[in-house]
């Protein structure tokens, strides 16, 4: 049955599933991760009720739902990769594992009453800026259109998983999973398991399934730098101090903040990379008994040009006598094994990608498309690369807005600092809106421009430039994920709106 929402009486149904279907509201937000629940929160904190959720999923937690690995972690501390109106005193550990970052999306979610705002089941396949009624037509798969004054993307630019094309891939008859869609129901025990990649979520959950199988083959095509975990479980005593005195933990809060932003520092000038690089090398002689493996393992590019991994377990795994790391480059795949160029053939039971997510920026939005002014479709006008005005607005498509947009994806610091500096910032623009008796707001095209003229200046001379191959680049080397500097910055460039950026559409 479907219902407006004026007809929904959320106390009276069973919001476990989604129970309502919205056909017009305010404001509409795609995604029920940490940026759409931080956006629903601070609206419902302004009193602003009328806006939904809409959910592919069956759940909330976007990232956290969805990687579930084993080992599958946060490398940003807790006390920092959290909401900072929502602190949680009694985190178990430093760097909190993914059930306890689910939990806390869970809680919140209890703490806000949020559910009753969230459409589950709901797979936004097209969005269209309708320039007489400057509202968005949502089309959505199986239901019927949604039609809102404003359109938020909070869905996370990293969920689309990558799966390489490898010859002979179909043939294969053993158990095939990526990192991101983990089969817990298949055991690991006694198998022979391939694993292709050695990026951040690969190197949490090698050293969780090596004791498990007979054989694991750890198929690398690009070294990582992994430096040395700073791991600590809180105490009773620590969480009992941040539960009493509120200014210990936004001084423990602070401290972890401020030792993040420092890591800019050699990112900005590479020349002091080398001394942490030199560390990161004898990390790896260390940990690392057999003098050949160590070299393997030892990338060949610059410190910090692709993301800088933490792990004090990743590489001891490769003393194991069950772990083979593997560098020569896949040729197929048969009904039971890997072959090697080299022609080598590995037999396995089990293939699990660790192959990351799509992010090139002209299918950022995958299947999905969003016309704007003059029916410009967004990955027509991103066909260059990303781009916006502080990853939130993007000229040509008034009242969208975007969270963890082109730009302002980080290397170094919490992600979830930069989604609350943005939901500040688009409540300012729609509020102005409001005051204004305008219906719409729009980037102009030349303050865009202009803005991302300075970003991209910005990135000459960094460490990302240095000449490595990584997602935070499309083709041609344009970095079109990071932002560029301290984080800091960011927040004082966007805690205020300057509305002179901005036309109003009425
Ligand atoms: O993916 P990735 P991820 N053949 O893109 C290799 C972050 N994260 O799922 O470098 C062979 O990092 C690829 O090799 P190469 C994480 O930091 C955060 O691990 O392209 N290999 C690489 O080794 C990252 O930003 C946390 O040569 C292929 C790997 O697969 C993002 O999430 C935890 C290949 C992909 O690494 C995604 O991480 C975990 C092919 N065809 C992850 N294609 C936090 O704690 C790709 N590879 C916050």
């Amino acid at each position: 049955m479907e219902v407006t929402s004026d007809q929904l009486d959320t106390n009276s149904v069973d919001l476990t599933k989604t129970q309502f279907i919205k056909k017009n509201t305010k404001i509409a937000i795609i995604g029920a991760g940490f940026g759409g629940l931080a956006t629903a929160i601070q609206l419902l904190k302004r009193g602003i009720k009328d806006f939904v959720i809409l959910e592919k999923a069956t759940d909330v937690g976007g990232t956290w739902r969805e990687n579930q690995y084993p080992g599958a972690a946060c490398d940003v501390q807790s006390h920092m990769y959290s909401l900072s109106f929502a602190p949680k005193s009694d985190w178990t550990k430093r760097y909190a594992e993914a059930p306890e970052i689910f939990q806390y999306i869970q809680d919140l979610i209890q703490e806000y009453d949020l559910k009753k705002f969230i459409q589950f089941d709901t797979e936004v396949i097209s969005t269209r800026f309708d320039e007489q009624a400057h509202t968005w037509e949502i089309s959505i798969k199986n239901q019927s259109a949604l039609h809102s004054q404003f359109l938020i993307f909070a869905s996370g630019p990293l969920h689309i998983p990558q799966i390489p094309n490898i010859k002979g891939i179909e043939k294969f008859k053993g158990e095939v999973f990526h990192s991101s869609s983990w089969n817990h129901a298949y055991d690991l025990n006694g198998k022979r398991v391939a694993s292709i990649g050695t990026g951040g979520s690969a190197i949490q959950y090698i050293p969780e399934i090596a004791p498990k199988t007979k054989q694991l083959y750890v198929f690398q095509r690009t070294a990582a730098w992994v430096i040395p975990r700073d791991e600590r479980a809180y105490n009773a005593l620590d969480k009992k101090l941040f539960a009493q005195y509120d200014w210990f933990r936004k001084l423990h809060r602070a401290r972890l903040y401020w030792s993040n932003e420092s890591r800019v520092v050699p990112i900005v000038k590479p020349q002091m990379m080398r001394l942490g690089q030199k560390l990161a090398e004898a990390f790896i002689r260390f940990q690392v008994k057999d003098k050949e493996i160590a070299k393997k393992l030892t990338p060949d590019y610059t410190m910090g040009c692709k993301r800088i991994l933490v792990s004090n377990r990743y590489f001891p795994t490769f003393n194991r006598k069950n772990v083979e790391l593997v560098t020569d480059s896949i040729q197929e795949i048969t009904e039971n094994a890997i072959v090697t160029k080299d022609g080598q053939v590995r037999e396995i039971d089990c293939l699990i990608y660790g192959t990351g997510f799509i992010t090139d920026p002209r299918i950022y939005l995958k299947d999905f498309k969003c016309y704007g002014e003059n029916g410009i479709e967004l990955k027509e006008a991103w066909k260059e690369g990303a781009e916006s005005y502080y990853g939130i607005s993007t000229k040509g498509f008034p009242n969208l807005f975007q969270l963890l947009g082109p730009n302002t994806v980080l290397g170094h610091n919490s992600v979830i600092f930069m989604i609350e500096s943005q939901v500040n910032y688009i409540l300012q623009l729609i509020e102005a809106v409001e005051k204004s008796k305008t219906k719409a707001i729009v980037v102009k095209d030349v303050v865009q421009e202009e803005f991302n003229r300075k970003i991209q200046e910005k990135f000459a001379g960094t460490v990302w430039q240095s000449g490595c191959v990584s997602w935070y680049q499309q083709e041609g080397g344009k970095n079109f994920s990071l932002w560029p500097s301290y984080t800091w910055k960011y927040w004082l460039e966007t805690k205020n709106a300057n509305l002179a950026d901005y036309r109003f559409l009425n």
